[in-house]
């Protein structure tokens, strides 16, 4: 290793500041390359500092111009500097007031944290350690305080001037420039500081609280865009009026802002009062959004105002406990779309996301706990498990306690909490006190990392009439925690009888009268449970709902899961039998193909059987039904195979997908007739639904597209005659996996119209980065070079390297070349936006489940990464414990 270790930082270590910051008074004088920022701190010590503590204030890529302490300017010996920051040296004792200037450049900051600029509009990206990159401040969560903030700059280049809280007051300056005072009442940590400033175009509207309070909502985006804004404005009401009668919570202020930039870090971020978003969450219409787009929009916009009380008013002591705010305001947004679409296939598609990132993170060499115990950089944290794993932290604390009493914990969590910086176990402790509930076990899914096993047995005593049923836990080892304790798992069980009812079950012993469906306490390493006075059960469902975040291991066989498919009355359950039975198919089809037997030996009919089954039900939603019908992908495939053999896995699935096809195509066509619509577009989740079916039913059908070119010609038509992004994505989704003219022109065709919008551009490159055709990583490599790309944008290079990296049979070549070609970006990028360097290169550090030939070749550019001269702290992070045994 050519580089010393940069430090970590410890959880067990963390200890309130020596000095509060109480208020702030910011200036900015906004020029592309030489902004100016002065700082007007009020500080006093904490209770018990030692008189002569030094004050450190943070600072990185900051010229200093001036620093007065009490009105006076201090002397040399009285301050030092370093890159990382100013310390004073002896602060008065009592309170004082620390005044600076300094100099930054946001025209240069390609790092877009911090203040920069994005197509010209002055933007700020602060959480979690960008302020520091604005001016001196003690840059941490738990230091609240109240901020005015004077924005001045050029009136013609920046007639919006944005800050946090309430405009106070605004007016001419001499030179054609302007200015605006913005007054924030509420404390804030500086990570929730924001500020906009340029040209933008708004849509405008208003929402009256149930309180009566008048909410002037503004969402400004790039003049032209306003149009595409509607559905985010009609997003954002429908979460003001969800959180009032859900969670009881309202809106706090006279005014709520939303702005889109095109260059964005993460999704969107929720300042107080003024979010700021990548407009890949805000700009949708019929033309350039698909359904998926659209939802994704709700879901944000709803996660960011749901912030306000889950983050702002509430925030987080320190970054260990992000979880506290992230993990309980996903399960809040997963929540609203619930509630707003269908709660089983939201429920589906959330597990489905979890199982790709989190359940792949906590099987790797990056494994952490909910609430981190250590980490080099803080921004490599924002990780599918402190987010998504943490809402189902939460979800099992709601499936434990109940809506009545999860939301009296809530209250009583947010009476003691209100405008201070929290803790994870603070939060558990008011659902605990809220409720009388003992939560000390359950407090192990915040420190305990991995995904537990649950290995079943379930047996039925036909002499008895009791069936017994056996669930051992355990939890594999992850980097730093080579054993765990027994968790406290709830885990949600039924059992069916032979005509597919739920059979009532009553546990031995107990007083109440039997249910149908159980919630199981699973809270030693072997339980059995014993059901007692029953009939013999036909088939077992397991984990209804997804009730727990955790793998469950049970030898169920075709015709039991087949049932489970056609009867289960939990949504969720049925389709994980289906799940469950093609991944059965699907591992036991590459073993064969290892063993040098065709990919396309006919499969069980019983699954084609089930699957034609759905199609055929029409009391099923079609939403619900295209999940149904879709099998796993290639990386959950992957992910159950001890060593992962891409090739097989693809020529496996490929071959089911054919066999299904063929088995319903007539089913298939005439399902894609019938769903064809015909009336104005909507969004909504009904009809996206009917579009995912019959979407799904296209994908079907490309399956036999290569030896029937009249299937290839309906896929070309449907591109063709789409009147929404929807349709026409989800055909040259298919056209790109396929040979002849027709995929050649339906790119070009999309090239041509879309090549002035950035947005939707996104979707041409990454489909194009997703292929599996040979070519795909020439390809992308000729992208590069192409007009619309470049590497100074997130969204770009998300669109283009991401997609490839996430294209296992192509990103896996037995050659190298995809990991060659991924650690060249990665050391192209690092220079430029060290956050997005290090989130990209997540995929290298599963070498451990390749082969020997790919482990050395994935190895080898792990290694010549971290050899670089000047990595970042972030990708060295990441290299570097991606490499650990
Ligand atoms: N809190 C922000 C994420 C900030 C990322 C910093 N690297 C978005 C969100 O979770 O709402
Ligand atoms: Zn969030």
């Amino acid at each position: 290793m050519t580089q010393p270790l940069p430090p970590a930082i410890h959880r067990r270590d963390y200890r309130q500041p020596d000095y509060w910051i109480r208020r702030v008074a910011l200036e900015f004088d906004l020029e592309p390359h030489v902004t100016r920022v002065k700082a007007r701190l009020e500080i006093e010590p904490n209770a018990g500092t030692a008189a002569d503590a030094p004050l450190h204030l943070d600072g990185e890529n900051l010229v200093l111009l001036a620093v007065h302490l009490d009105g006076r300017p201090l002397a040399d010996g009285e301050y030092s500097l370093t890159d990382r920051g100013l310390t004073i040296t002896k602060p008065p004792a009592g309170f004082f007031v620390l005044q600076t200037e300094v100099r930054i450049d946001p025209a240069g900051n390609t790092q877009l944290s911090g203040l920069y600029q994005s197509s010209g509009v002055y933007c700020t990206q602060c959480e979690a350690e960008g302020f520091r990159r604005i001016t001196y401040f003690a840059d941490r969560p738990d230091v609240m305080a109240v901020y005015r903030v004077t924005i001045r700059a050029d009136r013609k280049a920046c007639p919006v001037l944005l800050s946090n809280g309430n405009l106070a007051e605004e007016g001419a300056l001499p030179d054609g420039r302007h200015y605006a005072v913005w007054e924030d009442p509420f404390p804030k940590p500086s990570y929730l500081f924001a500020l906009v400033a340029g040209d933008l175009g708004c849509n405008e509207d208003s929402f009256v609280t149930r309180s009566g309070r008048n909410v002037r909502l503004r969402i400004f985006v790039e003049h032209g865009k306003e149009g595409r804004t509607t559905y985010a404005m009609d997003a954002l009401k429908r979460s003001m009026r969800w959180d009032e009668t859900r969670f009881g919570l309202e809106y706090d202020l006279d005014l709520f802002n939303i702005v889109a930039v095109s260059d964005f870090n993460m999704g969107a971020m929720e300042n107080k009062s003024l979010n700021i978003f990548n407009d890949k969450y805000i700009l949708a219409d019929q033309e350039t959004a698909t359904d998926a787009d659209f939802a994704g929009i709700e879901s944000v916009v709803a996660h960011e105002y749901f912030h306000n009380w889950t983050g702002d008013r509430i925030t987080c002591r320190d970054w260990f406990q992000l979880s506290l705010k992230e993990g309980l305001t996903v399960f809040r947004d997963q929540e609203f779309s619930a509630d707003m679409r269908s709660r089983p296939v939201t429920r589906i598609r959330d597990v489905r996301a979890l199982r790709a990132r989190q359940f792949r993170e906590d099987a790797g060499p990056l494994a952490h706990p909910v609430r981190p115990d250590s980490y080099i950089a803080i921004d490599n944290f924002y990780t599918a498990t402190v987010y998504e794993k943490g809402a189902e932290v939460i979800r099992m604390m709601h499936t434990l306690l109940g809506e009545d009493g999860f939301q009296k914990g809530m209250r009583f969590y947010v009476e003691r909490h209100d405008g201070t910086a929290a803790t994870c176990d603070d939060f558990a402790a008011a659902m605990a006190d809220a409720n009388g509930a003992d939560l000390s076990q359950f407090r192990l899914w915040y420190s305990q990392a991995g995904t537990p096993e649950l290995e079943i047995e379930g047996r039925y005593d036909a002499g008895e009439g009791s069936y017994h049923l056996t669930v051992r836990q355990s939890c594999p080892p992850t980097p730093g925690q080579p054993d765990k304790a027994p968790m406290h798992i709830p885990f949600a069980i039924g059992l069916l009888d032979g005509q597919g009812r739920d059979i009532p079950l009553r546990l031995e012993g107990e007083a109440d009268t039997a249910k149908p469906g159980r919630l199981l306490q699973l809270t030693t390493p072997n339980q059995t449970f014993r059901f007692v006075n029953l009939p013999q059960p036909k088939a077992l469902s397991l984990n209804r709902g997804f009730s727990a975040p955790v793998l469950v291991h049970v030898r169920q066989d075709g015709a039991e899961r087949a049932f489970l498919m056609a009867h289960d009355s939990d949504p969720f359950a049925r389709w994980e039998a289906g799940q469950q039975f093609a991944t059965d198919l699907l591992l036991q089809r590459v073993t064969e193909i290892q063993a040098g037997k065709p990919a396309d030996a006919a499969y069980d009919p019983a699954f084609i059987d089930a699957i034609g089954q759905i199609l055929h039900d029409d009391g099923l939603e079609p939403a619900f039904a295209a999940e149904a019908v879709a099998l796993p992908d290639e990386d959950y495939i992957a992910d159950r195979m001890a060593v992962v053999d891409v090739d097989a896995i693809h020529a496996a699935r490929r071959a089911l997908r054919r066999q299904v096809a063929a088995a319903h195509r007539v089913t298939f066509e005439t399902l894609y007739e019938a769903s064809r619509e015909s009336g104005p577009y909507s969004p909504d989740a009904a009809p996206a639904g009917r579009r995912a079916l019959k979407n799904a039913a296209l994908s079907y059908l490309s399956a036999l597209a290569e030896s029937d070119v009249a299937l290839l010609e309906r896929i070309a038509g449907q591109y063709k005659a789409a009147d929404n992004m929807t349709d026409r994505m989800a055909a040259l989704r298919l056209l790109a996996d396929l040979d002849g003219p027709e995929r050649q022109a339906a790119f070009d065709d999309f090239e041509a119209r879309f090549r002035d919008d950035a947005l939707v551009m996104d979707k041409w490159f990454a489909l194009q980065a997703v292929s599996s055709r040979p070519d795909t990583l020439q390809r992308v490599q000729a992208l590069l070079a192409h007009p619309g790309f470049s590497m100074q944008k997130p969204n770009k290079v998300r669109a283009l390297i991401g997609s490839f990296t996430a294209n296992a049979l192509r990103y896996h070549a037995a050659d190298g070349s995809g990991y060659a070609f991924h650690a060249d970006r990665i050391l192209q990028l690092d220079p430029v936006n060290p956050q997005v360097a290090a989130r990209l290169l997540a995929p290298l550090g599963r070498w451990k489940r390749f082969d020997a030939g790919r482990q050395a070749r994935m190895k080898a550019e792990l290694q010549r990464i971290l050899t670089a001269p000047k990595l970042s702290t972030d990708v060295y992070e990441i290299a570097s414990k991606s490499l650990a045994d």
